[in-house]
């Protein structure tokens, strides 16, 4: 707020609770830039609603799916995102579900809460080990080579899949195999996601997916919700199908499919991704310098094309 002050007059319409349709459009109204988040629909009828004078919508994310770019962008309007600054903290809280999920942390937490008896005994509670197992990651942008350069460091061999091949440095800095899919889900021990939600992406996981997983195999999402089909997966995860997942994202947040909740080998926290002091206010910054670009007439710094 303080470096937006320094091009304009501020107006924070919402600090902890994202706003109804109609509120945007009305705090909207007249404003030069707007900046967004996650549950901010952005489309033709709020750019609209802003007026003429609109110059940007700065998105407090990595992720814009709540940006109908083409519909925006076509008014003249410039849209901004914030990559890298998040990259390491999202990383960080992947590596944090996978090992809550593989070493059965949670579950451990939870039985001590309860207060149940318990006894050392060389079979209680037996996790997986990550040595020598397989990483498969769906995206391998910054946050997906991020977790990747944290599995090798504990031993992961890395396999990934998406729309485009990562650079020859970027594949042989990570030892990292591309596979496709249909592949990559058979032979992964871990399958984490770090791809956009899109048109292609949207139950990318479904039933037929599971499926394909090796029983023993977990899945890690810190992407977008709806990435996974959420109702398979709990039928997947209560049926053995595979043997573990750790959420930081859901289909309907902020609501968590029930049946989720009820099972001890699925880890779910609240989108939490990049929630620390460090990268909140770096992404934060990068947007409000967006701003003051585009309403300086500079080029932005980190635009979506
Ligand atoms: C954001 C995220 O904090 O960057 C993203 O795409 O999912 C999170 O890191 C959240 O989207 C708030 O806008």
């Amino acid at each position: 707020v303080e470096l937006l002050r320094e091009v304009g007059d501020v107006q924070v319409c919402s600090q902890d609770r994202p706003l109804s349709a109609p509120e945007l459009r009305e705090a909207v109204r007249g404003a030069h830039a707007v900046v967004t988040m996650l549950h901010d629909r952005v489309d033709a009828e709020l750019v609209a609603a802003a007026g003429d004078q609109l110059q940007v919508v700065a998105n407090v994310a990595v992720g814009y799916d709540n940006i109908d770019v083409p519909a925006v962008t076509d008014r003249g309007v410039t849209v901004t995102n914030t990559p890298g600054v998040l990259a390491d903290a999202t990383a960080d809280l992947a590596f944090g579900l996978l090992l809550m999920v593989t070493r059965r942390l949670g579950e451990g937490e939870r039985l001590l809460r309860a207060r149940e008896p318990w006894t050392f005994h060389l079979g209680f509670m037996l996790g997986t080990g990550l040595q020598g197992k397989t990483l498969g990651i769906v995206g391998l942008g910054g946050i997906g080579q991020a977790v990747a350069r944290r599995a090798r460091a504990f031993g992961m061999n890395i396999a990934y899949t998406g729309r485009r091949r990562a650079s020859a440095e970027v594949e042989a800095e990570l030892d990292a195999r591309h596979l496709p899919m249909d592949e990559l889900l058979r032979t992964a021990d871990v399958v984490s996601l770090h791809c956009p939600l899109t048109e292609q992406t949207r139950h990318l996981i479904d039933e037929a997916a599971l499926a394909a997983m090796k029983p023993t195999a977990f899945l890690i999402n810190t992407s977008r919700g709806p990435v996974i089909d959420e109702k398979a997966l709990a039928e997947a995860l209560r049926e053995g199908e595979i043997a573990g997942a750790g959420l930081d994202v859901f289909e309907r947040e902020p609501e968590v499919e029930p049946g989720l909740l009820e099972l001890d080998n699925a880890v779910v926290v609240p989108h939490l991704g990049s929630a620390t002091v460090e990268t909140r206010t770096a992404m934060a910054e990068l947007a409000a310098r967006n701003v003051a670009a585009v309403l300086t007439g500079d080029e932005p710094i980190t635009p979506v094309r």
